[in-house]
Parts: C-alpha cells; sequence; structure tokens
C-alpha cells in the first residue's frame, strides 16, 4: 500500500483508545526490524526520520526504503520527519516523498513557534501532509526546583489549546516530564499525568509523548554484559506509558531503546564470536533486537491487529 499521512493513522487510534509507535530509523536494518514486528502482529506504524537520519542515510534512500516497506508489507504506514527546524529540509520533505512532518518550535518563544509551525502548515496541508507541532520542552520533573519553573517548562493546557487553534496543526507533542535519551531520571521516574488529562479535556486532536523509551531490563543487561557503559540509564516505566495511553496519548516516539537493543545485539555477537567479520551476522542480530523490543511496544500501546 502506498504511505500513507500519520493523521490517518492516529485518528483511528484516538478513537479507539491505542496509540501507534513512532519509529525512528537510520538504515536499513532499523527499519526491516520495525517492519517485521509489525507484519507479524499487523499493525500500523509511524516510521520516524529526524534531519540527522536524513543527512546520514540519504534523503533518497530513506524515501525510497521507507516506500518500499509500506509497498511490500501491505500495512498502512506514514513517513514523518522527526523534529523538523530546517525549513528547507521540511520543504525538500513535502515535496521530495514525507506524508508527515514534525516542526519543532518549542525552543523559541510562544508567538514565534505559532509563526513558524503555521508556516509549516499552510506548505504542507495542500499536498495532504499531516503536520505535528511541539508545545512546552522536555525536561526531567525533578530537574524543575518548583512550581513557577515546573509551569514555565511543561506545556500549559490553555497555551495548547491556542496553539492548535491558531496554527492548525494535526496533531501536538506535549511536555509532561520525559525527555530524550537513556537518562531521563535521576531517583524515582514521574510523569505529570494530571497536567495531560488538562490538555486532554480542552484540546480534541491526537497527543504526542517525545522521549517514551522504557529502557527495558532485558536491552540493558544485554548491552551492558557485553561492555557497554550505560550507569544510570533510566527510562519511562511500561506502567506510565499505559497511563498516558488511557490519558490521550497517541504517538509515542521510540528511538533510545532501538539503539540500545541494536547495541546489545551487536556487541554480543562480536565478544561472543571475535573472529567474527560478515555484517549479516551482527547486523542480522541487531535486526531480530529490534523486531523484538518492537513487538513489545506494540502489545503495550495496543496496536495489533489494527492494521
Ligand atoms: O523524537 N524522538 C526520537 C529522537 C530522539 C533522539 O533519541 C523521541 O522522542 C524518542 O525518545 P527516546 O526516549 O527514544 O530517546
Ligand atoms: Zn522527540
Amino acid at each position: 500500500m502506498p504511505l500513507v499521512s500519520a493523521k490517518e493513522i492516529l485518528e483511528k487510534a484516538k478513537n479507539e483508545h491505542y496509540a501507534v509507535g513512532a519509529f525512528n530509523i537510520n538504515n536499513m536494518e532499523i527499519l526491516q526490524g520495525i517492519i517485521n514486528a509489525c507484519r507479524k502482529y499487523s499493525s500500523p506504524a509511524i516510521i520516524g526520520a529526524s534531519e540527522g537520519a536524513i543527512r546520514y542515510a540519504g534523503f533518497k534512500y530513506i524515501v525510497s526504503m521507507v516506500k518500499l516497506a509500506a509497498d511490500e508489507s501491505g500495512l498502512p504506514i506514514a513517513l514523518h520527519l522527526d523534529h523538523g527546524k530546517n525549513i528547507d529540509t521540511i520543504a525538500q520533505c513535502i515535496g521530495g516523498g514525507f506524508t508527515s512532518i514534525m516542526i519543532d518550535g518549542s525552543h523559541l518563544n510562544f508567538e514565534e513557534n505559532i509563526k513558524v509551525t503555521k508556516q509549516v502548515v499552510d506548505l504542507a496541508r495542500p499536498k495532504g501532509l499531516s503536520v505535528e507541532g511541539e508545545l512546552g520542552r522536555l525536561s526531567g520533573i525533578e530537574d524543575l526546583v518548583d512550581v513557577e519553573e515546573r509551569d514555565a517548562t511543561l506545556t500549559d493546557p490553555d497555551s495548547a489549546v491556542e496553539f492548535v487553534e491558531r496554527t492548525g496543526v494535526d496533531f501536538l507533542a506535549v511536555a509532561i516530564g520525559t525527555s530524550h535519551g537513556a537518562y531521563k531520571f535521576k531517583g524515582d521516574p514521574k510523569l505529570d499525568i494530571k497536567r495531560l488529562k488538562e490538555i486532554k479535556e480542552k484540546v480534541n486532536i491526537p497527543l504526542v509523548l517525545h522521549g517514551a523509551s522504557s529502557v527495558p531490563e532485558w536491552v540493558l543487561k544485554r548491552a551492558t554484559t557485553y561492555g557497554a557503559v550505560l550507569k544510570g540509564a533510566k527510562g519511562v516505566p511500561e506502567d506510565a506509558i499505559k497511563e498516558a495511553i488511557d490519558n490521550g496519548i497517541c504517538k509515542i516516539n521510540i528511538d533510545t531503546d532501538l539503539r540500545l537493543a541494536l547495541l546489545g545485539a551487536v556487541r554480543e555477537v562480536l565478544s561472543e564470536n571475535p573472529e567474527e567479520f560478515d555484517p549479516r551476522k551482527y547486523l542480522g542480530a541487531g535486526r531480530d533486537a529490534i523486531e523484538k523490543v518492537v513487538s513489545e511496544k506494540i502489545a503495550l500501546f495496543g496496536s495489533a491487529g489494527k492494521a
């Protein structure tokens, strides 16, 4: 099937109360691991490519690979620019085969964020692409010392209403205490679910959770057993992800867990077989590890059978 817009995938998820993973890719094996899991469980997926991924793999490679994956699998797959900031890259994605764009203006002030986000909506919508905006800055709650700092950093529900009305975005990334990478919490993991509830009550579009990797125990153990140094790595507990889905999160961004799974598999193969130099052996094991992680996400998010 041809690539679909992420809006199409997420409106169904919102109506039927589940979430869909937005998985980041950088190469063929990562993409194939994700698609293998989606095929097995008949799940839709959003494939995220960052500006860095486009620079690394090449624009045409990314678009061609993901189009092929959608065609061959027959699954609803969207190709989504993750954290788009550069307007030239955004324009290239809009005209070059992507079906969804994130414009990340979260580092700008409110009015500037609205201005650039609206600009991207006006470019993308006539071409049938969906657009994600972001309001609030990702930060662990324990790093926000008081109520004022918390309110200034995390997404304000009333501002979210105004942002969605004035920009016309199809879905909105919110900041409720998650952050990117493998070190999300120093102490106990905590999300601001009360804030998410309030946003959901006021904003009637699918909501997006960035920084949603869980750093699963088996993934961390495999990587560290074979020499990776990941002291203090901690992700969002699966219970918290479930609670977030119950409160309006429909798109869940995952990158770190894929990176760690690939790393652990490659490390294991190479250290157990120091004489091995066939890339199919270690990258193939990496691809299988990604399939396993994504299978767990599909079960957790409730997207199995929704393709
Ligand atoms: O947008 N992304 C993917 C790119 C972030 C770099 O890791 C996410 O929100 C994923 O977050 P996580 O928890 O996988 O780092
Ligand atoms: Zn993100």
